[in-house]
């Protein structure tokens, strides 16, 4: 545990903070820096201790060491790990059976395509990104014949991958909505907190996960959210919830729907596997659809990280859904002003592979089957865990890991059990007991099972 401060003169920070975002922002970062933080949160804390020129001390030298990232931290151990026997089950990133990173056969085709076109340059794109790929995108999430694609009610710009856009969000939210708290799952994705926090806005946990049932805690989440105030913004993941695997039914997504509607307030869709949860780009897409249906304002954050394999590429979307097309264009020319200081305007490549895709009926179909093996082989390493920790009679009901969806399981394996997989199997997951079932190949299952099963029978 820290206890940080500003170490500047107070008063002249005091001062500082007025109305605008920008000082609206540093407020409630100075809120944070007073608060006890866990070492997580200290990883986004501007250094106590500036260095003053005066001093004889090098530059930065009291600049304290950060802790690695708590899920490409996970990565970086393992790179530091010379067994040859290790297993990366940390981030999300898709493997092969053979535990390769995959690229698509699509992809490849969509970049030769790219690359023998010779009238294509590398100009900059608009600040708003490719309008190919920004129209494409928006109909991949709400469907060709959506109203509000129809009506012209929807804004997309493309952002860095789905970080960028939920940032970019964040941001377009703090200097124009007036509810100032967003409420995000309990548990979410851990970068969630960090984006929303240095946007300026409060972060709010509602409840999600039950540990006791393994599945969803629809009273607490209906309970929390009906107490929450009027306007607040939701965050919603919108389908594979990561870490648990556990998303709402069609039937409790439309009681979500309701209760957020009737208390004016304002959903925010994290969409980053769209197409990894069922297979069917189109099923992922219910939940968003549903609250798109009703005419209601939406957040809609994109990334084709996953379901496209462009990870580094950096490809993502930011759709905002409006009420008229006035409102829409108009929020627009304001997402630009958030966007020019930050990156000025997105890069080209991966951008211009997705609308590539999209736009031709053929690569399309060949990229949704891509896209379901994926998600088949993430389903056929559930079912071969499960038999394997059967099969060593694990003590425990392990049915969670085949009814779990999309990228991971939520093994409810404790810290300790964990840190004793990766010491002793050189297994490496995030210490909350995720693993990225992504990662796990036929071959690689028994030794997982083996694992697994030593941690529960010797570690409590
Ligand atoms: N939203 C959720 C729910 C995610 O799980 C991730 C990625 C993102 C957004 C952002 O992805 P992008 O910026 O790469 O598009 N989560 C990963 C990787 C896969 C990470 O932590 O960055 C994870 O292992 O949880």
């Amino acid at each position: 545990m820290l206890y940080l401060f500003f170490a500047s003169d107070e008063s002249e920070n005091v001062k500082k903070m007025k109305s605008c975002s920008a000082d609206r922002r540093l407020s409630v970062i100075s809120h944070h820096l007073l608060l006890p933080i866990n070492d997580d949160e200290a990883a986004i804390i501007i250094s106590p201790s500036p260095t003053s020129s005066s001093s004889s001390d090098p530059l930065f030298a009291n600049t304290p060491r950060a802790p690695e990232d708590p899920i490409l931290g996970v990565t970086v151990a393992y790179n530091k790990d010379p067994t040859p026997v290790k297993l990366n089950l940390g981030v999300g990133a898709y493997r092969t059976e053979e535990g390769k990173p995959l690229v698509l056969n699509v992809v490849r085709k969509a970049e030769q395509l790219l690359v023998n076109d010779r009238s294509r340059v590398k100009e900059y794109l608009p600040i708003v990104g490719l309008a190919d790929f920004t129209k494409l995108s928006a109909k991949l999430i709400l469907g060709a014949d959506s109203p509000a694609i129809l009506g012209n009610l929807v804004t997309t710009v493309q952002c860095l991958s789905g970080t960028g856009s939920l940032r970019v969000g964040a941001e377009f939210l703090a200097r124009h909505y007036y509810q100032r708290t967003i409420y995000i799952p309990n548990p979410t994705w851990g970068n969630h907190t960090k984006i929303f926090t240095l946007a300026g806005l409060t972060v709010k946990t509602y409840r999600y996960y039950d540990p006791v049932t393994r599945g969803l805690n629809i009273k607490g989440l209906l309970e929390d959210l009906g107490s929450a105030p009027s306007g607040a913004i939701v965050l919603l993941h919108a389908c594979a919830h990561n870490p648990t695997g556990v998303d709402p039914t069609l039937e409790q997504w439309e009681q979500i729907r309701r209760l957020i509607r009737s208390k004016t307030m304002l959903p925010f869709f994290d969409s980053a596997y769209q197409g990894f949860a069922s297979g069917s780009l189109d099923e992922d897409a219910r939940s968003v659809r549903l609250f798109v249906a009703d005419g209601g304002e939406c957040f809609i954050a994109q990334s084709y990280a996953k379901n496209m394999g462009l990870y580094g590429e950096r490809v993502g979307s930011l759709s905002i859904v409006c009420r008229t097309a006035d409102v829409a264009s108009r929020v627009e020319s304001q997402l630009k002003l958030v966007i020019r200081p930050m990156y000025s305007n997105p890069p080209i490549h991966g951008a211009s592979i997705v609308s590539t895709i999209l736009k031709d009926r053929n690569l399309y179909q060949e990229w949704t089957l891509e896209l379901k093996a994926m998600a088949d082989r993430i389903i056929t390493m559930r079912k071969q865990l499960f038999d394997a920790l059967r099969a060593r009679e694990t003590p425990g009901d392990w049915s969670h890991i085949i009814k779990q969806i999309g990228m991971f399981t939520f093994t409810g394996l404790n810290t300790k059990q964990v840190a004793f997989m990766t010491r002793e199997y050189h297994i490496y997951m995030t210490s909350d007991g995720r693993i990225s079932m992504a990662g796990l190949s036929s071959r690689t299952v028994p030794h997982l099972a083996d694992a697994i099963h030593a941690a529960v029978t010797s570690v409590v």
